[in-house]
This record gives structure tokens, sequence and C-alpha cells, in this order.
């Protein structure tokens, strides 16, 4: 058996943060755990269409997810967000929904300069011509976890590498 948690990924736009998700959330199946991932593609599209990039609704945005982290947490799962998240207030205020031992704010590190180069949607671009407003990191800003449980260096580290520090973290916690 595994306790349930929730492993509540912050960080820039192109910090890896769905990539190292996916990878720990792979890693969780075939250690027989049950688990999920929560990110733009299932929740942006769906819950919180509608909601866009203000700090009102990026605030939304966090609140709602936090509830539905809430829900995969009660179900038994270990649940896996990967949104910027950028206000420590908010971050808070999701933490402030569970158990001290069931939240775990990991701060996905990376220098700005090697997430706007990677740019893997061309959006930083955009950004910097001006076509896309209240951009993380540009025109909008990107609060840093003061006290996060983990913090993970996408620009020093591999996927496999990043992924397995979480996994070993888990375990030493008695998470898994
Ligand atoms: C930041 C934006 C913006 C603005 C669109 N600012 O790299 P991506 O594309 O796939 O991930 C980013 C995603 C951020 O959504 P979140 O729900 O994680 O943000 S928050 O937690 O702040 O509510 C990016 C894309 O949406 N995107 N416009 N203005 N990212």
């Amino acid at each position: 058996g595994h306790r349930s948690a929730v492993l509540w990924l912050t960080g820039l736009s192109g910090s890896g943060k769905s990539t190292l998700a996916n990878a720990i959330d792979l890693k969780l199946h075939e250690s027989l755990v049950r688990s999920y991932v929560l990110d733009g593609d299932n929740i942006r599209h769906g819950l919180n269409k509608g909601l866009g990039f203000s700090e009102e609704d990026r605030k939304e945005n966090i609140r709602r997810i936090g509830e539905v982290a809430k829900l995969f947490v009660d179900s038994g799962q270990i649940v896996l967000t990967a949104f910027i998240s950028p206000f420590q207030e908010d971050r808070n205020r999701v933490r402030a929904l569970f158990r001290k031992d069931e939240f775990i704010e990991v701060y996905v590190k990376c220098a700005l300069d090697v997430c706007e180069t990677r740019d893997p949607k061309g959006l930083y671009k955009k950004a910097r011509n001006g076509e896309i407003p209240d951009f993380t990191g540009i025109s909008s800003p990107y609060e840093a976890p003061a006290e996060p449980e983990l913090t993970i260096e996408t620009d020093r580290l591999s996927i496999d590498e990043a992924s397995d520090i979480v996994m070993q973290y888990l375990k030493t916690e008695g998470i898994i």
C-alpha cells in the first residue's frame, strides 16, 4: 500500500513541469502506485475553460485545481499537478486544504533564459513581441516558493535524474 498525497509542481512556462510530472507518474505506475497528472491539457481545456491569465483568473484556476487535487487525495491516490501557480499566497491557500504530510510543494526551478531558449510553443517569442499580455516571467510575476519541500533544477538534471529524486523523496517520507 501507499499513502495519498499531492505533488504540487510550480515553475515557469517551459521549466518542465508536465514532462517531470509524467515521468514521475510513469515510475509510480511501475511501482504499482495509483497516480494521476493534472495539467493544462486536462484542466484548462475543460473544467477551467473560460479562465485566462489575469491575476484573478489564475487565482481561481489554482483554487479549483486545489479542490480537484483534494478529491484525488480523498480517493487514495497520488496526484501530480503541473501549473505555473505563480503566487505564493494561492499556493499557500491550496496547502491549507491538506494535512502537513499530504502536500508536497515541488519547485521546478529553471533559469528564465533556459525556458525562453526551449520555448517549445513559441510563446516567449510572442510574449516578447507583445502578442501575449501578462506572460509569466516577461510581463507577469513569478514568485518562487519560499519553503518548498523539494527543489528540482531542470536546467542541471536529466528527466530521469529529476524524477528519481522525487521518487526517493516519496520513499524516504514513507509515502510509497
Ligand atoms: C503564462 C501562458 C500564458 C500567460 C498562455 N502566462 O508552457 P505552456 O503554455 O504549455 O504552459 C503555460 C500555460 C500556463 O497555464 P497555467 O494554468 O499553468 O497557469 S497559472 O498556474 O498561472 O494559472 C503556457 C500557456 O498556459 N500560457 N498564456 N499569459 N502562460
